[in-house]
């Protein structure tokens, strides 16, 4: 599916994916996840309209996508309740260019949710479901600042980076987890690139027009990629300032001054064997506490030389939890800015990257040229049984302090199929099942959970 269109798609991703294919191989460009967010390419059919000195490109991205959820909703695991709705969602882009170099780009969003039994007021915070056409982004860019290698980017941008763990846009999501009120600085050179912003992430309200930003975390982010190596390299700083005393640690209120620091390596060792890793760490203060937490994943690909091109993936990931609820160690992973819902730890998305091992195991096969199927299991587990089972909204949703009600969260099963005829629209099909564990039985209500969608998307 097309989600950023012609322009965002050729500046935002293609910039920082064309490392990974030049590099790499055919590692992301051939999408090895089968990721619900792929990025279609797109026809240039509405480009370069001239309008008086300047040259216009619209695009467009239509998306349906049909419902149901038994056990679960868009917040969390919720046994007992079912609920089936149709997401509809429309984005227009409108890219202005005033020569090569500079260029003004806004993009429209609209998303309803027909028939679901969630109402606004269920939604304390970002609407993910609904908003009424905003203003996604309006940014002015400028490239290569008087022939230099400096580019601008000022404005409402969406910003993600490498596989989205880390830095990830969230548009599964009716509306779209993650977009910035950022101002970007961006060195690129033959050797490395280097994006350096300060931004607050956007909060989706169908009652407001335009939407506002977050008042916290404002995040200041320096994050580069090495070229010329044999693989993709990517090094980060995230900070994350939240003031006003706001923070509520165990030993009392204070402000969230985090520290992240990281890399995320991609790399095509053979056309048959590929890895990723990525680690984290980070540090500061969250209230009066002190941060002490750890995010990693790797991923070993192994592509059979068969029919159907099989794929077959091995993946650990793991976001450290609280060890003591008393020590005045802030201990939960925090995930950066990662996409959540996308299918990383899980389609049901009942599940995030803070105090949590996923066990992962994936087939993936390419039955046809425009065809694929994706077979996907997660065994999860606490990583500190006396820290929460958190969300996706890194809200609490169940927790032992005692620890005495184990670690084993569940298994998981996803399956998807998505058939792409031409390069406009995409078909995709998914279920998921839940099968809780000790910690969730123990816990309270412990029934399974179960998903399926049918989506169709269209883009040009
Ligand atoms: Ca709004
Ligand atoms: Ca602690």
């Amino acid at each position: 599916m097309n989600l950023l269109l012609t322009m965002l798609s050729r500046f935002l991703w293609v910039i920082s994916l064309q490392f990974l294919c030049l590099s790499s191989g055919a590692l992301a460009c051939d999408d090895p996840q089968l990721g619900k967010e792929p990025a279609a390419p797109t026809k240039k059919k509405y480009q370069d309209v001239p309008v008086g000195p300047f040259h216009l490109d619209l695009g467009a991205n239509l998306r349906l996508r049909h419902e149901y959820q038994a056990g679960f909703d868009v917040r969390r695991y919720e046994p007992g309740t079912t609920d089936q709705f149709l997401l509809t969602r429309i984005m227009l882009d409108i890219n202005l260019r005033f020569d090569p170099d500079r260029r003004v780009f806004v993009q429209f969003r609209d998303a309803h949710a027909l028939g679901t039994r969630l109402e606004r007021k269920d939604f304390s915070k970002s609407n993910p479901m609904e908003d009424l056409w905003d203003m996604r982004q309006a940014y002015f860019e400028w490239e290569k600042i008087g022939g230099s290698h400096l580019d601008l980017k000022v404005g409402r941008q969406q910003i993600s980076y490498g596989d989205q763990r880390i830095f990830g846009p969230g548009l599964w999501g009716n509306t779209g987890r993650y977009a910035w009120d950022a101002a970007m600085l961006r060195i690129d050179t033959s050797r490395a690139w280097v994006d350096a912003w300060i931004g607050r992430p956007i909060e989706n309200r169908p009652e407001l027009w335009p939407n506002r930003e977050f008042k916290a975390p404002t995040a200041f982010v320096v994050y580069g990629g090495i070229k010329q190596l044999p693989f993709r390299l990517d090094i980060f700083y995230a900070g994350k300032y939240g003031g006003k005393a706001r923070t509520i640690g165990e030993s009392g209120k204070g402000d969230l001054r985090s520290h992240s620091i990281g890399f995320q390596l991609q790399k095509q060792a053979r056309q048959w064997l590929d890895f990723t890793a990525s680690l984290v760490g980070q540090t500061g203060r969250y209230g009066k506490d002190t941060i002490r937490a750890f995010g990693a994943n790797s991923a070993v690909g192994v592509t059979l030389p068969l029919k159907w091109r099989p794929r077959l993936a091995g993946q650990y990931t793991w976001g450290s939890g609280d060890r003591n609820p008393a020590d005045g160690i802030h201990g939960a992973f925090d995930g950066v800015f990662g996409g959540a819902d996308i299918n990383f730890y899980g389609d049901l998305n009942l599940f995030f990257w803070a105090n949590l091992r996923d066990y992962e195991w994936d087939l993936h096969l390419n039955p046809g040229r425009t065809t694929k199927f994706a077979l996907e299991h997660h065994y999860f587990t606490l990583d500190q049984a006396r820290d929460a089972w958190y969300t996706t909204g890194l809200a609490i949703l169940r927790r032992d302090a005692t620890g005495l009600s184990g670690k084993a969260l569940g298994h998981e099963i996803n399956v998807r199929f998505s058939w792409q005829p031409a390069k406009g629209p995409e078909i995709m099909i998914g279920w998921g099942h839940f099968f809780p564990g000790d910690f969730v039985r123990t816990t309270g209500a412990a029934r399974s959970a179960s998903g399926y969608f049918l989506q169709a998307t269209y883009g040009f």
